[in-house]
């Protein structure tokens, strides 16, 4: 059976950020191969005009996570640097709603929903299913994906839209998800999907 969307939809694209690309200091393995993916989702909900959110990573030069400051990761997605734009190929809608987390330089902030509006912005429009897709399954993608299962809305993974840090995390990643209740969709299950 297919899915079909609808206006009470939503499309949360999760940091698809140039410092998680292959030309970025935080590479996730073949995240640019999402893009197209990630493009084709985007079409799909413009259409029937559900709404597109897009979180980026948005961190200050002294974030937490980074190295240099005692943290897990390289500096990455530093607040209007070339690596914390949108690559280029990726086809955002104009009017996407856009989400920066982890501004803060003493918090991490690997869920979506982490000192942002984007609950609040989900409720006004009547947003019950949203759809995940992005980087990092193991990270990102999966700390949004369960806060919006904690917040009780219906969570759906584009499996084909996400790519992580590390292979056996993101496997244990999304099993988990599986057992809070979200569901592991592709293109072909989206009705009017263009790969359909
Ligand atoms: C992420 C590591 C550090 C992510 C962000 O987007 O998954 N991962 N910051
Ligand atoms: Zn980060």
């Amino acid at each position: 059976m297919k899915l079909k969307i609808t206006e009470t939809d939503a499309l949360i694209v999760v940091d698809v950020q140039n410092d998680f690309m292959p030309w970025g200091t935080l590479p996730v393995p073949g995240a640019d191969l999402i893009i197209p993916v990630v493009n084709d989702y985007l079409e799909n909900f413009k259409k029937v005009g559900a709404p597109v959110f897009a979180t980026r990573d948005w961190h200050p030069e002294n974030h937490i996570s980074f190295k240099e400051n005692g943290g897990l990761w390289p500096r990455h997605c530093v607040q209007w640097s070339k690596g914390s734009q949108f690559p280029e190929s990726l086809k955002l809608p104009k009017d996407s709603f856009i989400i920066n987390k982890g501004y803060r330089p003493e918090l991490e902030a690997y869920s979506a929903f982490q000192g942002t509006v984007l609950n609040d912005l989900l409720k006004e429009r009547g947003v019950k299913r949203v759809f995940i897709c992005g980087v990092a399954t193991d990270y990102c993608v999966f700390n949004t994906a369960l806060g919006a299962i904690n917040l009780g809305y219906f969570v759906f993974v584009l499996e084909d839209g996400v790519k992580g840090v590390s292979e056996e995390s993101s496997r244990k990643a999304l099993d988990k998800l599986l057992k809070r209740g979200a569901v592991l969709v592709k293109k072909g299950d989206l009705l009017g999907s263009c790969l359909s």
